[in-house]
């Protein structure tokens, strides 16, 4: 078997449970039929993309939209279904408490508060066995002077100390940083170099996770890759794409081919090995269009930019790169992105016994009918919740 198609067929990619639950923008939440109910019922929709991809065998909770009495039993319901929980991502921007900040709160009781959510959560990877914790802190202020922007990175560093304190050997903590909102003068963890600086105090299992639609507009996503790799920091990815803002769009909808120059990025720091540690998670919400569909959907353009990344024609490129030939080694790697891998990957289904087109394969196997029927009353994702 070929390089390419060895990577692959080893590539996994994390969906979120709250892309399958009702979601929408401050504006509104446009309900949609048949909608999962309960965390169960997320983990139900995440395997059927699972099941005509074969590459999605994860999906990650957000306590507490998915709080339930027994972790175990969702593991075991998740297994029973072909697949696994994965990465559990914290929320403390939801509580009244939290207006002023979380951990950052300048009121010592609020901090605690919400170091005592972080470290319940690493009580629910225990139970899960799961490999990560997501950090993201909506924490920062609106005004000049509103708060003391060094004390909040002190008060920062020390939740963070205590919650990196009290994971297990073989637990890591994943660092997401946002530009703005919803604060809109400073946000505690702005940035990659924010994060970054806070997640080298704390030691190697503190590492970065880079959000795609975190970022001003312009911002070379692929640049901050290839740093974060380099210095063994990048841990994770929420792929979704944007226009203007934190839009949480399909990944790959919006820009394809910054989409293919991350991915060549990873490829080219070793993220894509088989024992790669980074974990490729979609962090979507699909507010107008079926969300099932909707997943299956980015799924696919994470690998259609993969494929087209191991195309490029490595020793080509060195070679222009090496002779100062701007625009030879330009076009060797336009030449890749340019390539149709459809149907590469369509063959690569059909390898491995699935339909070549999982979409047209999901939407003929009457599930999203299915559901429709037996399920009333979906859930919000937790936004309005
Ligand atoms: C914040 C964010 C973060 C949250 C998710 C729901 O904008 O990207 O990852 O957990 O949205
Ligand atoms: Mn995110
Ligand atoms: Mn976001």
């Amino acid at each position: 078997m070929s390089r390419v198609t060895d990577v692959l067929n080893s590539q996994h990619i994390e969906l979120p449970s709250w892309a399958f639950a009702n979601s929408g923008t401050r504006f509104k939440v446009f309900p949609q039929a048949g909608v999962p109910r309960d965390p169960y019922e997320k983990v139900a929709d995440a395997a059927q993309v699972h099941k005509y991809t074969g590459v999605a065998p994860t999906v990650a909770l957000h306590i507490p939209w998915d709080k339930t009495d027994d972790y175990a039993d969702l593991a075991r319901y998740a297994k029973d279904q072909g697949v696994a929980l994965g990465t559990i991502n914290s929320n403390v921007f939801q509580d009244n408490d939290y207006m002023l900040g979380s951990v950052t709160n300048p009121d010592q009781q609020i901090r605690r508060k919400a170091t005592e959510h972080l470290l319940e959560c690493v009580d629910i990877m225990d139970q899960t066995g799961s490999r990560d914790l997501k950090l993201w802190f909506s924490d920062g202020i609106n005004y000049p002077g509103q708060d003391d922007i060094r004390e909040r990175q002190d008060r920062l560093a020390e939740a963070l100390k205590t919650v990196y304190e009290r994971l297990g050997d073989h637990q890591r903590m994943l660092l997401e940083y946002k530009l703005f909102e919803p604060a809109f003068y400073a946000t505690d963890v702005p940035d990659w170099g924010t994060a970054y600086a806070h997640t080298l105090a704390l030691g190697e299992r503190a590492v970065v996770c880079v959000d795609t639609g975190h970022h001003a507009p312009g911002t070379n996503i692929e640049m901050i890759v290839a740093v974060l790799l380099r210095a063994g920091k990048l841990g994770a990815f929420d792929f979704n794409s944007r226009f203007y803002a934190d839009d949480d769009l399909m990944v790959g909808a919006a820009d394809p081919f910054q989409l293919f120059r991350i991915l060549f990025e990873v490829l080219r720091g070793g993220g894509l090995e088989a024992d790669t540690e980074i974990a490729f998670m979609l962090d979507q919400c699909h507010n107008i269009e079926p969300k099932i569909p909707g997943q299956i959907r980015s799924v696919m353009n994470v690998q259609e930019a993969t494929a087209k990344a191991l195309l490029v024609d490595r020793d080509a490129l060195a070679a222009a790169q090496k002779a100062g030939d701007v625009l030879g080694a330009n076009a060797v790697f336009m030449d890749a992105y340019n390539t149709d891998v459809r149907p590469l990957l369509a063959d690569l289904r059909a390898d491995k016994g699935l339909d070549p087109d999982p979409m047209a394969a999901y939407q003929r196997s009457g599930y999203a009918e299915q559901i429709v029927k037996d399920r009333v009353g979906g859930t919000q994702a937790g936004w309005g919740a």
